[in-house]
């Protein structure tokens, strides 16, 4: 089957001890300079077609979990958007991470944009929004290591300082099934300074972790906007979350090799794709390409 070339393993051992201990790996500057001013420049150039006229261009179609508040910004479903989201939602360093980190190929299931500039005092009082969509216990160990079905790759648009809101997570929270979610939250809050950890990276890092990890935006006290770019993967016999199914029109012109990662179609062929601890990362960019 047609699939493109991912690094295997894409992280070194010391990125999958860090997720494996932590539930999240930070993995600083994967996108160039270039690439970052290119999605600002696109997601900030849909949000101000839609403040001006009231339409979305590049025939985006909100779902439920698109926002246009004057302080929260966020579009949904963009593989078919335009060719820098394409880009970077097949990535194959970052897919690559996504499909050691499940443990088998995988496809997309959302993908969304977020623009955030909630005063300091919202943000304070909202505080956190602690939250998981996988849980725990529905993980599995191989070679030692956790697999997750359901990961994303959260890359900040924006540098993040300590101060800028960058998402939050109560570390090694992915691991802990059998404890009501909001004893775990209750507890981390008390000695927050340890417990929960905060993305501070320049811009064009990727936050990559577990969705069973529990996981929130920050709380930015500097008041500076944040902009973030997402893909969530899980296996590809899984169907894409409702408001993300592919975009037909577009699939007819995608090359081949994309379509599984986009739509899913290796199906149940799939490969168990497990290394251990100490395997050494592929190389990549790849020598040969
Ligand atoms: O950084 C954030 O605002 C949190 C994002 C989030 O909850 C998610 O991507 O699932
Ligand atoms: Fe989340």
């Amino acid at each position: 089957m047609e699939d493109f070339r991912k690094p295997f393993p894409a992280l070194t051992s010391a990125q999958r001890l860090h997720l494996e201990v932590y539930g999240y790996v930070v993995i600083e500057r994967t996108l160039s300079d270039d690439r970052v001013t290119t999605l600002l420049e696109k997601i900030y150039e849909i949000e101000c077609v839609y403040r001006e006229t009231g339409e979305y261009p590049y025939g985006i179609v909100p779902n439920a979990h698109s926002r246009t508040a004057p302080d929260y910004f966020r579009i949904d479903n963009l593989p078919h958007v335009h060719p820098c989201f394409f880009d970077y939602l097949t990535d194959p360093y970052l897919v690559g991470m996504a499909q050691e980190i499940v443990g088998t190929h995988v496809r997309l299931l959302q993908s969304d944009a977020h623009i955030i500039r909630y005063p300091k005092e919202k943000m304070q009082r909202q505080g956190y929004g602690f939250h998981a969509g996988w849980h725990p216990e529905s993980g599995s160990t191989t070679n030692g290591l956790y697999h997750c079905p359901f990961i994303k790759t959260l890359t900040n648009l924006t540098d993040l300082g300590p101060d800028d809101g960058g998402t939050t997570v109560i570390a090694g929270s992915h691991k802990l099934a059998g404890i009501d979610r909001r004893d775990i939250i209750e507890a981390a809050v008390k000695d927050a300074d340890k417990l929960i950890h905060q993305v501070v990276a320049p811009a064009g890092s990727t936050l990559l972790f577990f969705e069973a990890l529990l996981h929130s935006g920050g709380i930015c006290k500097s008041g500076k906007t944040r902009v973030f770019i997402l893909g969530g993967y899980w296996p590809s016999m899984f169907q894409p979350h409702q408001g993300y199914e592919p975009n037909e029109e577009s699939l007819k012109t995608v090359p081949e090799e994309y379509l599984p990662v986009l739509t899913g179609s290796r199906c149940f062929q799939l490969e168990k794709l497990t290394r251990e601890l100490k395997t050494p990362a592929e190389k990549y960019p790849f020598d040969d390409e």
